[in-house]
């Protein structure tokens, strides 16, 4: 049976410069040298077989490259966030008339506040990171959402990062890829668990695309112990997006239709 793999993008805001900042002191991004990053993000998930689409700059929106935040998909099921920045908010809506077109739709209400960073779905298990942007209201409400379709819903602790993904992000369904220092490495003790080098402390976030793992250039060290580990690993400069306070997840929100 063929799965349909679609990743959607967004072109890079030309205001990006603007955009929110919650660990890092603001410093110039070079905008050609970040579109050419975003640019080789979107190559790198091409080649790799992922049907890319790509949703139009939004001037007015400096963080809105980071789709990852702005909805869950599940199987069968995407849900639009309520982000935890007012300014990235008014980014739902075209990403919740791209996703009608694909699968049906449910919503984080307005009493919640919910990024799509602070969520990692491992199976049927959905970890959801309380961090600065993210409520228990809408854990909450995303276990009433999803409990029809069998997923369990849990509120994960974590420090000094932006998001749960910044933390702990996964290399297959059951292998998790952590900094145990910003998430507590017990709450993924079912998983086969990967450490950051601890000299790259960011270096936790990835993308698993079924063939190969997309990770940041900056971090070989802990790309060597993903390569140790049997996965394959393409490193991508994304070091302009980082300054933005993104990474290789952010930039692309994955479906896979069955
Ligand atoms: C923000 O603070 O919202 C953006 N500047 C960065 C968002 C990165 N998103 C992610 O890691 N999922």
């Amino acid at each position: 049976m063929g799965q349909q793999r679609i990743a959607i993008t967004r072109e890079l805001s030309r205001s990006i410069g603007n955009c929110q900042l919650t660990h890092l002191d603001r410093v110039p991004i070079h905008l050609e040298r970040a579109q050419a990053q975003h640019r080789g993000y979107v190559r790198a998930l091409q080649a790799a077989d992922w049907e890319v689409i790509s949703l139009p700059e939004e001037l007015e929106l400096p963080d809105s490259v980071f789709v990852e935040d702005t909805a869950i998909v599940l199987d069968g099921l995407a849900i639009i966030t309520r982000p935890g920045a007012a300014s990235r908010r008014p980014e739902t809506k075209a990403m919740q008339k791209e996703l009608a077109k694909l699968l049906p739709v449910a919503s984080i209400s307005d009493s919640a506040q919910l990024d799509g960073g602070d969520v990692l779905v491992l199976g049927k298990q959905i970890f959801v990171g309380m961090s600065s942007r993210s409520t228990h209201a809408a854990v909450t409400e995303l276990a009433e959402l999803t409990r029809l379709l069998g997923y369990r819903v849990e509120a994960v602790s974590v420090e000094a990062c932006l998001h749960l993904k910044s933390a702990v992000t996964c290399l297959d369904p059951e292998t998790v890829l952590i900094n145990p220092h910003w998430v507590a490495p017990e709450v993924f003790g079912a998983y086969r668990q990967i450490e950051v080098d601890p000299t790259e402390p960011d270096a936790a976030n990835c993308v698993d695309l079924g063939s190969k793992i997309l990770h940041g250039a900056a971090y070989p060290r802990t790309r060597q112990r993903i390569e140790a580990a049997g996965f394959a690993v393409e490193a991508l400069p994304l070091d302009e997006l980082a300054k933005a306070e993104g990474a290789a997840s952010c930039c692309s929100l994955l479906i896979r239709i069955y």
